[in-house]
Order: C-alpha cells, then sequence, then structure tokens
C-alpha cells in the first residue's frame, strides 16, 4: 500500500482512554505518518468520536427493522460463526475465504472516520478493519474488472426484517474498482477495538467514508468483480433519490430535503445542525476519482 493510516486525527482529539484501546495501531500510525508524505487536509479535523451507546444503539439495519432501535434489539438472533464471504467474477482466485482465515492475513488498524447518513444525521466511529484492497488483492483482481459488487446474508430465519418488501433482498451495493482500491476503503471487523457488535454489521461490513451511510453494506456473504455497474439496493427501490454513486455532497440536494448541513448523533437537545463537507471531508483524498465528472448527474 502506498500509505496508509489516514484519518486527519490531531494528537488533541485523542483521549488517554482511547489510546490504551488500540495502543499498537496509535503507534504504527504515528510512526507512519513522520515517515510518509501527510496527505491530510490541516483544515479538516475529526471531532470527537461518538459513544459506544450511540454507535451501537442508533442504527440502520433494515434485516432486523426500519426503526433506529430495532437492529440493537434483534440482531442478537444473528449467527456470525461460522462465516464465509464468497470472492467471484473476474478474480484469480474464486472461492469461499473463511473470515478468520481472512483476518489472520489482514492488518488490523483502527482508524476514526466521519460517518454521514443520508438522512442527515452523522457520528464518528472509531473502526477496526483492514483495507479491502487487501482482500482485493488476495483474490486476485482481473485486468478487465471495472466494478466490485457487494451482498449481505439473506437469512429470513434470523432476520427478522427480510419478511417485509421494503427492499429487494439480499441487500446488495456495489463500487467502481478504484473507489474500492482507494486506501480509504475499509472492511471493519470491531469498534473501538472490540468486536464489531451484530447491529453494526458483524462480523465485516464495508465502511467508505466519502459516501452516504447506505453504501457501507454490513455482514456481507459475496464479493463480486465485474465489468459491468452492479445494481444498489437503494437505487433500485427509489431510482430518483438514490444513484450509484452517493457521493457525500452539500451541493446536490436529496430530493426531499437538503443535504447541506448534518445533525451529530449524541449532542442532546441543544445540538446544532453543522455544515455538511464536500466528499464528508476527504475532498483532498477523493475528488482526483471524480475528475470531470458531473456531479449532479453522477449523484
Ligand atoms: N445490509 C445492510 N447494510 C446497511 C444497511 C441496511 O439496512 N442493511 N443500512 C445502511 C445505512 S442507511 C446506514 S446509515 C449504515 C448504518 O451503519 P451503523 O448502523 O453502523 O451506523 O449502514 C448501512 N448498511
Ligand atoms: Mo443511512
Amino acid at each position: 500500500m502506498a500509505y496508509r493510516w489516514n484519518n486527519n486525527l490531531k494528537d488533541a482529539d485523542v483521549t488517554p482512554e482511547k489510546m490504551f484501546m488500540n495502543r499498537r495501531a496509535l503507534l504504527a500510525g504515528m510512526a507512519a505518518a513522520t515517515v510518509l508524505p501527510s496527505i491530510s487536509n490541516a483544515a479538516v479535523e475529526t471531532p470527537e468520536p461518538n459513544s459506544w451507546e450511540d454507535i451501537t444503539s442508533y442504527n440502520n439495519y433494515y434485516e432486523f427493522g426500519t426503526g433506529k432501535g430495532d437492529p440493537a434489539a434483534n440482531a442478537h438472533q444473528l449467527t456470525i460463526s461460522p462465516w464465509s464471504v464468497r470472492i467471484d467474477g473476474m478474480v484469480d482466485n474464486p472461492g469461499d475465504f473463511d473470515f478468520n482465515d481472512i483476518v489472520s492475513q489482514m492488518t488490523i488498524e483502527e482508524r476514526i472516520y466521519r460517518f454521514r447518513c443520508v438522512e442527515a444525521w452523522s457520528m464518528v466511529v472509531p473502526w477496526n478493519g483492514f483495507e479491502l484492497a487487501d482482500l482485493l488483492n488476495l483474490a486476485g483482481v482481473k485486468s478487465g474488472a471495472k466494478y466490485v459488487a457487494f451482498e449481505t446474508l439473506n437469512r429470513p430465519s434470523e432476520m427478522p426484517g427480510l419478511r417485509y418488501n421494503v427492499l429487494d433482498w439480499p441487500y446488495v451495493e456495489g463500487l467502481r474498482l478504484d473507489e474500492a482500491m482507494h486506501p480509504l476503503t475499509i472492511m471493519a471487523t470491531g469498534i473501538y477495538g472490540r468486536d464489531i457488535p451484530k447491529q453494526n454489521g458483524a462480523p465485516m461490513r464495508l465502511v467508505v467514508p466519502w459516501k452516504y451511510g447506505y453504501k457501507s453494506i454490513k455482514s456481507i456473504v459475496r464479493i463480486t468483480l465485474t465489468d459491468k455497474e452492479p445494481p444498489t439496493s437503494w437505487n433500485r427501490s427509489q431510482p430518483s433519490e438514490y444513484g450509484f454513486y452517493s457521493n457525500v455532497n452539500p451541493e446536490v440536494d436529496h430530493p426531499r430535503w437538503s443535504q447541506s448541513s448534518e445533525r451529530k448523533i449524541g449532542g442532546g437537545l441543544f445540538s446544532k445542525r453543522i455544515p455538511t463537507l464536500m466528499f464528508n471531508g476527504y475532498e483532498d483524498e477523493v475528488a482526483g476519482l471524480y475528475a470531470g465528472m458531473d456531479l449532479e448527474k453522477y449523484h
């Protein structure tokens, strides 16, 4: 990897408690920062992470119900061991990869990312995980592949929300290959140094910090390399509201509400709306992926 561990994190943002949580990753990050060219944007600071309570009790995971509290109430039913991920399509080594085997071959790091839901709320989450590029390289991406398709588990016996046709199941998402290979794109396997809770997408969920939250597909069982733009669940259900790219963009409103500001969860009654940043604050790192594209058309 050309560079790692870019999260715009300032020393002042890291409380002693959080340092304790993942000293090894933090030290690795600080060491890397001294030898690698810094690509962080000094003007953009990562705010204080949300609490464990906020992150694990206010969720979107429609396979467990559409209410914000439903995933926390219902996801305990999910069996996550054993777990395997099928990687297929345009790869050199297609097959079923055991989750524990994958993790044992990956570099697990902590990254604190801002997270922006399309519903105009946001959170700051200290993820643990590995770069998606490392997993794709393990499978060996064939030349000619242009997109990556992702699929969530579809197990009605453990996911009560699947009986409602709010989306067509299984939940699917997609990225362009260069987005998938970008070093900011991670597979999260933990939060605050603990295993990722089921309501947050155990055992492995995507995190793409410059895109609206729904791109960050949970509990992934299949990853397919393809040369065609894959379907996505939200685009299928409401094509006028949800495009393929779904980059956070304060200038392109959702048809039913403004995307120019957001409310950070956990601020209580007096929480102020804060301005939403282009590409959720990761503009320096990712704007180049979309050079020359009309971001209103390709929203
Ligand atoms: N399989 C699946 N993945 C999903 C969703 C879902 O309903 N099902 N919701 C998405 C949406 S809209 C958001 S905002 C994030 C929420 O992630 P969090 O609950 O960890 O904050 O998960 C995304 N991933
Ligand atoms: Mo969302």
